[in-house]
């Protein structure tokens, strides 16, 4: 069954072109998959075009959406095995990791049918004229490009598709070229609960060849984007002769604050996960460990040893705690960071070379890495490694925990742990972040926003904010009673 989802249809790329997906975990191969072209992206908007000029769906009642909404998220429920399978094959990553995020998507699908579900007809403005009906009423945005990068496929698709859904667009997905999987699926139910055709389209390839003519097309009227900041700087760039609406989510450099006061059993095993977790591959990762100096060395030492036990294995090997990286590409830029960090002067205190298991050498692996004794002008330490690598930095005071943690071009998340709530409080309210855990790290949930500030990009995800990201308002202003003005008279 060829892998294109256009105007309804399964479609084989018009140009022939085919890609093959393989397993980071051990390079056995996935599956090949159609590579679309340009003519395939141009029916692909064509397709979304027509169905939101022309089709039922940008008009449908929202409750009827709504319905639609939680039919999708009761599919992907029976098909969770399937779908949890698929991501750990395209990603490497563990399949209970896997297993949760479906759990996640299924949320997300019905966090969007209850907000879908409530939408009223507007807001009516009182203009003190009994003659007048004035009322905003919210739209959907138009033609959505929704294009979602590699370390969290269907979970990041779920977090642009519902919405866009909810809100009533069509748009045309583009997921990341190496994990197609579970976008593809994903089609399937959104067909099987009896979406319109045309108002889901999926084309798959890669970013120049598939994703950037979506960026630039003059009938795409809003480009959701979530990856690397060099690419959303590209994607803005090329939304911008077409004034494009742009929703972006770009990563972070995130720190994770750790005052001598707090609880530092619990605070080492959850600096541990916040960077180790998926190897590292995750956008809200806390890369940036610092550290009040009286704990620095009793406290870096656990990390270490903790760090050290974390075994790495393939998706289907229970006793693994991460996988491997997602790409060989991938893994040397990890490596090169890790590099520079040393030859700036970080020191290597575990990780920082490629296992020598013979049991991991067809994979993509790394080993959780920590960097001490860095500081902030280190590339490791500004830049997204986006590996299982922790740059440790001291400080001293409260000020220099803040002055250190909103050094960066990013702004995506952050944590503070602490035994002393005024402080935990103080410190959070001065982090420059979309999200900020005290005395912990991670846990969201989709009722409340998520997205970044400064570089880390433009606009949110989830809450009430991301249905909003896929409408526009328009203000209705109705004369019931017109006569002449008399204006020129
Ligand atoms: O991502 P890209 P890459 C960061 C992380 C990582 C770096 C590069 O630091 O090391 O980005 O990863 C599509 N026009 N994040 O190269 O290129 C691409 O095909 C339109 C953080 O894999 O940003 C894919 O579908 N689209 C991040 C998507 O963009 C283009 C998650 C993301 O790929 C395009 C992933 C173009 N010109 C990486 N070029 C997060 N925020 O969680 C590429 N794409």
């Amino acid at each position: 069954m060829p892998e294109l989802f256009i105007d309804g249809a399964w479609t084989a790329a018009r140009d022939g072109g085919v890609r093959e997906i393989r397993c980071p975990a051990d390079g056995t191969l996935v599956a090949t998959v159609d590579e679309a072209g340009a003519r395939d992206v141009e029916a692909a908007v064509l397709a979304a075009r027509n169905a939101f000029d022309r089709g039922p769906w940008p008009r449908t009642p929202a409750a009827e959406r709504a319905a639609l909404l939680s039919r999708v998220a009761g599919l992907i429920e029976r098909e969770k095995d399937a779908l949890a399978r698929s991501e750990s094959l395209d990603t490497g990553k563990r399949l209970v990791e896997s297993e949760y995020d479906i759990a996640d998507v299924v949320r997300c699908f019905r966090h969007f049918a209850a907000l879908t579900a409530a939408e009223d007809g507007g807001r009516v403005v009182d203009t003190g004229d009994p003659e007048i009906d004035s009322r905003v009423v919210r739209e959907p945005a138009g033609v959505c490009a929704l294009i979602t990068p590699w370390n969290y496929p269907l979970l990041q698709t779920a977090w642009k598709v519902a919405p866009a859904l909810g809100a009533g667009t069509t748009f045309v997905l583009k997921p990341s070229e190496l994990t197609p999987h579970t976008a593809i699926l994903l089609m399937r139910l959104l067909a099987e609960a009896g979406l319109p055709a045309g108002v889901a389209n999926l084309v798959l390839g890669a970013g120049v060849s598939v994703g950037a003519p979506l960026t630039e097309d003059p009938r795409v009227d809003l480009v959701s984007f979530t990856g690397g900041l060099a690419t959303g700087r590209r994607v803005m760039a090329a939304a911008a002769p077409t004034v494009k609406k742009v929703a972006l989510e770009l990563g972070g450099k995130n720190p994770n604050i750790v005052f001598a006061d707090a609880d530092v059993e619990t605070a080492v095993d959850y600096a541990l996960t916040a960077v180790f977790l998926h190897s590292g591959q995750v956008c809200s990762a806390g890369a940036r460990l610092l550290v009040q100096d009286e704990l620095h060395d009793r406290f870096v030492d656990a990390v270490v040893a903790g760090a050290r036990a974390i075994r790495l294995g393939g998706p289907f090997d229970p006793a693994a705690r991460t996988g491997p990286l997602i790409s060989a590409a991938h893994r040397d830029k990890v490596e090169a960071y890790v590099a520079a960090g040393i030859a700036e002067g970080a020191v290597l205190r575990c990780g920082g070379a490629r296992p020598d298991d013979p049991a991991l050498a067809d994979g993509f692996y790394y080993p959780p890495t920590v960097l001490d004794e860095c500081t902030p002008d280190m590339s490791v330490v500004e830049e997204e490694s986006f590996g299982p690598v922790l740059t440790v930095e001291r400080f001293r005071d409260e000020d220099e925990a803040v002055t250190l943690a909103n050094d960066t071009v990013y702004g995506l998340a952050g944590a503070v742990w602490s035994g002393d709530v005024g402080r935990a409080r103080r410190v959070a309210s001065r982090l420059r972040a979309g999200t900020v855990w005290i005395n912990d790290f991670h846990p969201y949930v989709p009722q409340a926003e998520w997205g970044g500030m400064k570089q880390s990009g433009i606009g949110r995800e989830l809450g009430p904010a991301g249905l909003a990201e896929y409408q526009e308002t328009k203000h209705l202003w109705h004369n019931l009673a017109p006569r002449p003005q008399g204006w020129f008279a």
